[in-house]
Protein backbone atom coordinates (compact mmCIF):
# COMPACT_ATOMS: atom_id res chain seq x y z
CA UNK A 1 0.00 0.00 0.00
CA UNK A 2 1.22 3.09 -0.55
CA UNK A 3 1.24 5.72 1.13
CA UNK A 4 0.10 9.65 0.96
CA UNK A 5 3.55 11.30 2.00
CA UNK A 6 3.56 14.94 0.48
CA UNK A 7 6.15 14.57 -2.48
CA UNK A 8 9.65 15.81 -1.76
CA UNK A 9 9.73 19.63 -2.13
CA UNK A 10 5.84 19.93 -1.78
CA UNK A 11 4.26 22.75 -0.12
CA UNK A 12 2.97 22.55 2.90
CA UNK A 13 -0.73 21.35 2.54
CA UNK A 14 -1.84 23.01 5.94
CA UNK A 15 -5.31 23.77 5.56
CA UNK A 16 -6.48 20.54 3.30
CA UNK A 17 -9.35 18.93 3.98
CA UNK A 18 -9.71 15.15 4.88
CA UNK A 19 -11.03 14.60 2.05
CA UNK A 20 -9.20 15.67 -0.22
CA UNK A 21 -6.07 14.11 1.08
CA UNK A 22 -7.70 10.57 1.08
CA UNK A 23 -8.70 11.14 -2.14
CA UNK A 24 -5.12 12.30 -3.86
CA UNK A 25 -4.12 9.27 -1.64
CA UNK A 26 -6.11 7.64 -4.08
CA UNK A 27 -5.22 9.27 -7.03
CA UNK A 28 -1.32 8.67 -6.59
CA UNK A 29 -1.97 4.65 -6.92
CA UNK A 30 -1.99 3.83 -10.22
CA UNK A 31 -3.77 0.21 -9.70
CA UNK A 32 -6.71 2.47 -7.20
CA UNK A 33 -9.93 1.43 -7.52
CA UNK A 34 -11.02 3.82 -5.22
CA UNK A 35 -12.44 1.13 -2.44
CA UNK A 36 -9.91 1.75 0.13
CA UNK A 37 -10.88 5.48 -0.50
CA UNK A 38 -14.38 4.95 -0.15
CA UNK A 39 -13.91 3.20 2.79
CA UNK A 40 -11.93 6.24 4.54
CA UNK A 41 -14.44 8.77 3.75
CA UNK A 42 -17.09 6.53 5.90
CA UNK A 43 -14.98 6.33 8.87
CA UNK A 44 -14.43 10.13 8.36
CA UNK A 45 -18.37 10.55 8.06
CA UNK A 46 -18.81 8.46 10.92
CA UNK A 47 -16.33 10.62 12.59
CA UNK A 48 -18.41 13.90 12.16
CA UNK A 49 -21.74 12.04 13.23
CA UNK A 50 -19.76 10.87 16.17
CA UNK A 51 -18.57 14.17 17.32
CA UNK A 52 -21.76 16.06 16.78
CA UNK A 53 -23.22 13.48 19.26
CA UNK A 54 -20.59 13.30 21.68
CA UNK A 55 -20.38 17.53 21.51
CA UNK A 56 -23.99 16.82 23.28
CA UNK A 57 -23.26 14.51 25.95
CA UNK A 58 -24.46 16.48 28.97
CA UNK A 59 -27.81 16.63 27.12
CA UNK A 60 -28.40 13.02 26.81
CA UNK A 61 -30.97 13.29 29.93
CA UNK A 62 -32.75 16.61 29.24
CA UNK A 63 -33.10 15.44 25.41
CA UNK A 64 -34.55 11.64 27.22
CA UNK A 65 -36.48 13.15 29.39
CA UNK A 66 -39.95 12.82 27.69
CA UNK A 67 -39.49 9.47 28.50
CA UNK A 68 -36.30 7.94 27.29
CA UNK A 69 -36.90 8.70 23.38
CA UNK A 70 -35.08 10.96 21.38
CA UNK A 71 -36.64 13.79 18.92
CA UNK A 72 -37.43 10.56 16.50
CA UNK A 73 -38.89 8.40 18.47
CA UNK A 74 -36.08 5.88 19.16
CA UNK A 75 -34.72 5.29 23.00
CA UNK A 76 -32.02 7.49 24.19
CA UNK A 77 -28.76 4.91 23.63
CA UNK A 78 -25.53 5.43 25.78
CA UNK A 79 -22.97 7.03 24.09
CA UNK A 80 -20.51 4.21 23.28
CA UNK A 81 -23.54 1.96 21.97
CA UNK A 82 -24.68 4.98 20.37
CA UNK A 83 -21.13 5.48 18.11
CA UNK A 84 -20.63 1.56 18.04
CA UNK A 85 -24.05 1.18 16.21
CA UNK A 86 -23.19 4.93 13.95
CA UNK A 87 -19.80 2.92 12.48
CA UNK A 88 -21.49 -0.27 11.65
CA UNK A 89 -24.00 1.86 9.66
CA UNK A 90 -22.32 3.68 7.53
CA UNK A 91 -19.50 1.11 7.71
CA UNK A 92 -22.61 -1.24 6.03
CA UNK A 93 -23.54 1.14 3.37
CA UNK A 94 -20.88 1.42 0.42
CA UNK A 95 -20.42 -2.49 -0.26
CA UNK A 96 -16.28 -2.27 0.31
CA UNK A 97 -16.15 -3.22 4.31
CA UNK A 98 -16.61 -7.12 3.94
CA UNK A 99 -17.10 -6.89 7.84
CA UNK A 100 -16.10 -4.71 11.18
CA UNK A 101 -15.06 -5.91 14.91
CA UNK A 102 -15.94 -4.14 17.34
CA UNK A 103 -14.98 -3.96 20.95
CA UNK A 104 -18.94 -3.55 21.92
CA UNK A 105 -19.42 -6.39 19.79
CA UNK A 106 -18.95 -9.87 21.18
CA UNK A 107 -18.72 -11.69 17.51
CA UNK A 108 -17.22 -9.74 14.30
CA UNK A 109 -19.94 -8.21 12.23
CA UNK A 110 -20.65 -9.00 8.41
CA UNK A 111 -21.00 -5.69 6.70
CA UNK A 112 -20.91 -7.19 2.81
CA UNK A 113 -20.58 -10.29 0.83
CA UNK A 114 -20.38 -8.32 -2.24
CA UNK A 115 -17.23 -8.90 -4.68
CA UNK A 116 -16.42 -5.19 -3.84
CA UNK A 117 -15.92 -5.68 -0.62
CA UNK A 118 -12.24 -6.11 0.26
CA UNK A 119 -11.58 -4.43 3.64
CA UNK A 120 -12.16 -5.48 7.58
CA UNK A 121 -12.08 -3.12 9.90
CA UNK A 122 -11.20 -3.21 13.66
CA UNK A 123 -12.68 -0.42 16.06
CA UNK A 124 -13.13 0.98 19.42
CA UNK A 125 -16.17 3.23 19.11
CA UNK A 126 -15.72 5.40 21.82
CA UNK A 127 -12.30 4.87 24.05
CA UNK A 128 -12.19 5.94 27.32
CA UNK A 129 -15.83 5.14 28.31
CA UNK A 130 -15.86 5.93 31.85
CA UNK A 131 -14.85 9.88 31.30
CA UNK A 132 -17.53 10.17 29.37
CA UNK A 133 -19.86 11.83 32.01
CA UNK A 134 -17.47 13.87 33.67
CA UNK A 135 -16.22 15.79 30.17
CA UNK A 136 -12.96 14.64 30.06
CA UNK A 137 -11.21 13.35 26.59
CA UNK A 138 -12.68 10.29 24.75
CA UNK A 139 -11.97 9.12 21.53
CA UNK A 140 -12.62 6.39 18.44
CA UNK A 141 -9.76 4.16 17.36
CA UNK A 142 -9.92 1.97 14.23
CA UNK A 143 -7.47 0.30 12.01
CA UNK A 144 -7.78 -1.50 8.25
CA UNK A 145 -7.06 -4.71 7.18
CA UNK A 146 -7.20 -6.21 3.78
CA UNK A 147 -9.88 -9.20 3.57
CA UNK A 148 -7.05 -11.64 1.43
CA UNK A 149 -9.91 -14.48 -0.12
CA UNK A 150 -13.11 -14.55 -1.75
CA UNK A 151 -16.31 -15.44 -0.03
CA UNK A 152 -17.48 -14.15 3.16
CA UNK A 153 -15.12 -12.77 5.94
CA UNK A 154 -14.66 -15.10 9.04
CA UNK A 155 -13.24 -14.65 12.32
CA UNK A 156 -9.73 -15.58 11.52
CA UNK A 157 -9.57 -13.17 8.75
CA UNK A 158 -9.38 -10.66 12.09
CA UNK A 159 -6.58 -12.36 13.82
CA UNK A 160 -3.56 -10.88 11.66
CA UNK A 161 -1.09 -9.38 13.40
CA UNK A 162 -0.71 -5.48 13.49
CA UNK A 163 1.91 -4.92 11.14
CA UNK A 164 -0.86 -6.09 8.40
CA UNK A 165 -2.79 -2.77 9.01
CA UNK A 166 -3.24 -0.86 5.53
CA UNK A 167 -4.64 1.83 7.66
CA UNK A 168 -4.96 3.28 10.91
CA UNK A 169 -6.09 6.06 12.84
CA UNK A 170 -8.54 7.73 16.02
CA UNK A 171 -10.13 10.35 16.56
CA UNK A 172 -10.51 12.48 19.97
CA UNK A 173 -12.88 14.21 21.14
CA UNK A 174 -10.86 17.07 23.20
CA UNK A 175 -10.90 20.75 23.62
CA UNK A 176 -11.23 20.34 19.49
CA UNK A 177 -12.11 17.31 17.74
CA UNK A 178 -8.97 15.72 15.84
CA UNK A 179 -8.57 12.72 13.17
CA UNK A 180 -5.43 11.42 13.16
CA UNK A 181 -4.76 9.14 10.32
CA UNK A 182 -1.94 6.61 8.75
CA UNK A 183 -1.32 4.19 5.84
CA UNK A 184 1.63 3.33 6.85
CA UNK A 185 4.32 6.47 5.85
CA UNK A 186 3.40 9.88 6.79
CA UNK A 187 0.93 10.43 10.20
CA UNK A 188 -1.83 13.73 9.63
CA UNK A 189 -3.89 15.32 12.05
CA UNK A 190 -6.43 16.80 11.30
CA UNK A 191 -8.73 19.20 13.35
CA UNK A 192 -12.47 19.03 13.24
CA UNK A 193 -13.93 22.78 12.09
CA UNK A 194 -17.58 22.35 13.17
CA UNK A 195 -18.32 25.78 10.80
CA UNK A 196 -17.65 24.36 7.11
CA UNK A 197 -18.22 20.51 8.85
CA UNK A 198 -14.92 19.51 7.31
CA UNK A 199 -11.48 17.98 9.22
CA UNK A 200 -8.82 20.31 7.86
CA UNK A 201 -4.92 19.44 7.73
CA UNK A 202 -3.49 21.14 10.96
CA UNK A 203 -1.02 18.85 11.99
CA UNK A 204 1.67 17.91 9.25
CA UNK A 205 3.85 14.53 9.17
CA UNK A 206 3.72 14.31 12.95
CA UNK A 207 7.02 12.95 14.41
CA UNK A 208 6.84 11.29 17.83
CA UNK A 209 9.66 13.20 19.76
CA UNK A 210 12.68 11.35 21.31
CA UNK A 211 12.45 11.49 24.83
CA UNK A 212 10.11 13.90 26.84
CA UNK A 213 9.97 14.28 30.62
CA UNK A 214 6.76 12.83 30.97
CA UNK A 215 5.66 9.78 32.08
CA UNK A 216 1.62 8.21 32.32
CA UNK A 217 0.61 5.10 34.18
CA UNK A 218 -2.13 4.10 36.06
CA UNK A 219 0.08 4.32 39.48
CA UNK A 220 -3.08 2.88 41.63
CA UNK A 221 -1.80 -0.58 40.34
CA UNK A 222 1.04 -0.36 41.81
CA UNK A 223 1.47 -2.61 44.35
CA UNK A 224 0.18 -5.13 41.61
CA UNK A 225 3.23 -4.46 39.28
CA UNK A 226 6.18 -6.31 38.65
CA UNK A 227 9.54 -5.60 40.51
CA UNK A 228 10.63 -3.91 37.54
CA UNK A 229 7.93 -1.56 36.93
CA UNK A 230 8.32 -0.80 40.48
CA UNK A 231 12.12 0.09 39.56
CA UNK A 232 11.43 2.22 36.96
CA UNK A 233 8.82 4.36 38.46
CA UNK A 234 11.00 4.96 41.76
CA UNK A 235 13.50 6.03 39.17
CA UNK A 236 11.45 8.34 37.01
CA UNK A 237 10.61 9.96 40.52
CA UNK A 238 13.91 10.23 41.66
CA UNK A 239 15.93 13.74 41.74
CA UNK A 240 18.56 14.06 38.83
CA UNK A 241 18.42 17.67 37.07
CA UNK A 242 20.78 16.08 34.33
CA UNK A 243 18.01 13.83 33.41
CA UNK A 244 15.44 16.42 34.08
CA UNK A 245 13.63 14.00 36.53
CA UNK A 246 11.67 13.91 38.25
CA UNK A 247 9.45 13.19 35.57
CA UNK A 248 5.94 14.60 35.25
CA UNK A 249 3.22 12.18 35.94
CA UNK A 250 0.03 13.32 33.31
CA UNK A 251 -2.60 10.21 33.25
CA UNK A 252 -6.26 10.90 31.81
CA UNK A 253 -7.34 7.38 31.66
CA UNK A 254 -8.61 6.85 28.02
CA UNK A 255 -6.16 6.31 26.39
CA UNK A 256 -6.74 7.95 22.94
CA UNK A 257 -5.99 11.50 24.97
CA UNK A 258 -2.18 9.83 26.79
CA UNK A 259 -1.36 8.75 23.30
CA UNK A 260 -2.40 11.06 21.39
CA UNK A 261 -0.34 13.61 24.02
CA UNK A 262 2.51 11.25 23.87
CA UNK A 263 2.48 11.28 20.08
CA UNK A 264 3.31 14.96 20.07
CA UNK A 265 5.06 15.82 22.89
CA UNK A 266 7.01 13.00 23.38
CA UNK A 267 7.35 10.62 26.71
CA UNK A 268 5.87 7.48 27.94
CA UNK A 269 2.60 5.67 27.98
CA UNK A 270 2.33 2.40 29.88
CA UNK A 271 -0.21 -0.18 30.81
CA UNK A 272 1.78 -3.11 31.89
CA UNK A 273 0.87 -6.38 33.08
CA UNK A 274 0.20 -7.34 37.11
CA UNK A 275 -0.10 -9.49 38.95
CA UNK A 276 -4.02 -9.18 39.19
CA UNK A 277 -4.60 -8.74 34.98
CA UNK A 278 -1.15 -10.45 33.90
CA UNK A 279 -2.05 -9.31 29.85
CA UNK A 280 -2.82 -6.08 31.36
CA UNK A 281 -6.12 -4.15 30.40
CA UNK A 282 -6.15 -3.04 26.57
CA UNK A 283 -7.19 -4.91 23.57
CA UNK A 284 -4.75 -5.33 20.94
CA UNK A 285 -7.29 -5.55 18.20
CA UNK A 286 -9.21 -2.21 19.11
CA UNK A 287 -6.61 -0.57 21.03
CA UNK A 288 -2.77 -1.52 21.08
CA UNK A 289 -2.49 -2.80 17.48
CA UNK A 290 -3.82 0.97 15.79
CA UNK A 291 -2.11 2.68 18.12
CA UNK A 292 1.35 0.94 17.76
CA UNK A 293 0.65 1.34 13.88
CA UNK A 294 0.73 5.27 14.07
CA UNK A 295 3.37 5.44 16.87
CA UNK A 296 5.91 2.98 14.50
CA UNK A 297 4.66 5.44 11.86
CA UNK A 298 5.43 8.41 13.34
CA UNK A 299 9.08 7.22 14.60
CA UNK A 300 8.03 5.95 18.12
CA UNK A 301 8.16 2.65 19.68
CA UNK A 302 5.17 0.23 20.87
CA UNK A 303 5.96 -2.69 22.83
CA UNK A 304 4.39 -5.36 25.40
CA UNK A 305 7.88 -4.90 27.40
CA UNK A 306 8.94 -8.41 25.87
CA UNK A 307 8.14 -7.94 22.02
CA UNK A 308 7.04 -5.99 19.08
CA UNK A 309 3.06 -4.94 19.04
CA UNK A 310 3.10 -5.41 15.75
CA UNK A 311 4.17 -8.49 15.82
CA UNK A 312 1.60 -10.35 17.92
CA UNK A 313 -0.68 -13.15 16.37
CA UNK A 314 -3.75 -12.51 18.19
CA UNK A 315 -6.00 -16.15 19.17
CA UNK A 316 -9.31 -14.22 20.36
CA UNK A 317 -10.48 -11.06 18.99
CA UNK A 318 -10.73 -9.49 22.73
CA UNK A 319 -7.30 -10.56 23.90
CA UNK A 320 -5.80 -8.26 25.75
CA UNK A 321 -1.94 -7.43 26.10
CA UNK A 322 0.65 -5.45 27.98
CA UNK A 323 0.92 -1.96 26.29
CA UNK A 324 3.71 0.04 26.44
CA UNK A 325 4.48 2.84 24.37
CA UNK A 326 6.12 6.67 23.20
CA UNK A 327 9.29 7.71 22.60
CA UNK A 328 12.53 5.67 21.44
CA UNK A 329 14.58 6.89 24.72
CA UNK A 330 12.05 6.99 27.27
CA UNK A 331 10.61 3.03 26.54
CA UNK A 332 14.37 1.90 26.20
CA UNK A 333 14.68 3.73 30.22
CA UNK A 334 11.39 1.45 30.74
CA UNK A 335 12.73 -2.02 29.37
CA UNK A 336 16.42 -1.36 30.67
CA UNK A 337 14.66 -2.25 34.27
CA UNK A 338 12.25 -5.03 32.76
CA UNK A 339 15.81 -7.08 32.43
CA UNK A 340 17.53 -6.31 35.57
P1 LIG B 1 -12.58 1.31 27.62
O1 LIG B 1 -12.28 0.83 26.23
O2 LIG B 1 -13.65 0.53 28.31
O3 LIG B 1 -12.83 2.77 27.65
O4 LIG B 1 -11.26 1.01 28.54
C1 LIG B 1 -10.01 1.32 28.07
C2 LIG B 1 -9.45 2.49 28.84
C3 LIG B 1 -8.33 3.14 28.08
O5 LIG B 1 -8.81 4.19 27.29
C4 LIG B 1 -7.43 3.64 29.18
O6 LIG B 1 -6.09 3.75 28.77
C5 LIG B 1 -7.61 2.62 30.25
O7 LIG B 1 -8.88 2.01 30.03
C6 LIG B 1 -7.60 3.20 31.64
O8 LIG B 1 -7.72 2.18 32.57
P2 LIG B 1 -7.63 2.45 34.15
O9 LIG B 1 -8.90 3.15 34.50
O10 LIG B 1 -7.49 1.09 34.73
O11 LIG B 1 -6.43 3.31 34.40
MG1 LIG C 1 -11.10 1.44 24.79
Amino acid sequence: MEDYEPAEGEASRIGLTLETYILEGMLGRREARGYFTSLLNQIALAAKMVTSRVRRAGLVNVLGTTGDTNATGDTVQKLDQEANETLLRVLGRRNHCAAAASEEEEDIRILSTADTANYLVVFDPLDGSSNIDVNISIGTIFGVYRKEHDGPATKADFLKPGRELQAAGYIIYGSSTQFVITTGGAVHGFTYDPSVGEFLLSHENIRVPDHHPTYSINEGNAGRWTDGVKHWNDWVKGEDNAEKRPYSLRYVGTLVADAHRTLLRGGIFAYPGDTKSPEGKLRLLYEANPIAFIFEAAGGVATTGEERILDIEPTELHQRVPLILGSTRNVDEFLSFGKK
